[in-house]
């Protein structure tokens, strides 16, 4: 890309020591009141009505076979939750998550040059249980040094509706993204180590009795923005209505989509004539789908 970088531009909202600190102490920082009102209204009635529509995931037959057999479709459904994979494939109303005002800052503050990578939404209704603790990058990928805060890895999640403590909320261990803790996390992070400070079995530590955790609550409007070496999970859902977050994840420029998920790229990855609706910074934020080759449906 030739213009020049859109990505300092001088931020609506201005990240302070402040949040650096609690970022860095805590892993996450649960920002209130970003969305408006017409905005949540607007952006969850796309989700509903995506909610509702089938899709035609025929392009997984030319996946190779063993990415085919743990590729996920667009709409995973079940009677308590509904999940739609690749936002924004699938409607414009999702794009302003990408570069929002009062988020892009600190996305930009906490990785350098912040790359969206997978953007998924998850509604809960009553019933739905315990999603188990995991994280997607090691602790060794975050560090702060000086004051400068680096997580490889940051997710965004958009509070839809309320995420009240029995809403099915989402559920961390404050600091726990500096914490060496083995076979608690369902990524492969721990195969990097001889040896981990604390072997903890995940069954054993269902939801908030795991020594540390905390319900993440919230109200409709609110974003949690954490670092993914973060243990997180989700809890489960005993009140009625539905539960919807959106899930923007990015990565630092310094590593790879590819390699993470091969399987799931097409959720990830966005042809040019999809991109050329994006503003300019929001083409800046999935810049690199411009210099990586995939050839499934395009
Ligand atoms: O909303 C939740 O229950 C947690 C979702 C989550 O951690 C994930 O999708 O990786």
């Amino acid at each position: 890309m030739n213009a020049p970088s859109t990505l300092f531009a001088a931020p609506a909202t201005v990240v302070t020591d402040a949040d650096r600190y609690l970022f860095d102490l805590q892993g996450f920082l649960l920002l209130r009141g970003v969305l408006k009102l017409h905005e949540i209204n607007d952006i969850l009635g796309a989700v509903r009505r995506l909610e509702k529509a089938d899709y035609d995931d025929s392009w997984r037959a030319k996946l190779k076979p063993c990415h085919r057999e743990i590729a996920m479709p667009t709409k995973m459904h079940n009677d308590t939750s509904t999940r739609l994979n690749g936002l924004l494939r699938l409607d414009p109303a999702f794009d302003r998550c990408i570069d929002h005002p009062r988020i892009q800052p600190y996305l930009v503050d906490f990785m350098g040059y912040p790359q969206l990578i997978n953007t998924w939404s998850i509604s809960k209704r009553r019933g739905n249980g315990i999603l188990g603790w995991h994280r997607g990058q090691s602790p060794m990928q975050y560090f702060c040094r000086v004051g400068t805060v680096h997580s490889a890895m940051v997710n965004v999640v958009w509070f839809l509706t309320d995420n009240g403590a029995d809403d099915g909320c989402m559920c961390a261990v404050p600091g726990s993204h500096k914490s060496d803790v083995a076979k608690l996390v369902s990524y492969r992070l721990d195969l990097r180590h001889d040896g981990n400070n604390f072997d903890f079995q995940s069954p054993e530590y269902s939801g908030l009795s795991l020594p540390g955790s905390i319900p993440i609550t919230g109200k409709a409007g609110d974003v949690l923005i954490f670092s993914e070496a973060l243990i997180h999970g989700g809890l489960t859902k005993t009140t009625d209505g539905t539960r919807t977050n959106l899930y923007f994840n990015h990565l630092d420029n310094l590593h790879t989509v590819a390699g993470r998920e091969p399987q799931n790229m097409r959720f990830f990855w966005l042809p040019d004539h999809m991109r050329e609706r994006f503003t300019p910074r929001q083409r800046e934020m999935t810049v690199w789908m411009e210099n990586a080759r995939y050839e499934i449906d395009e």
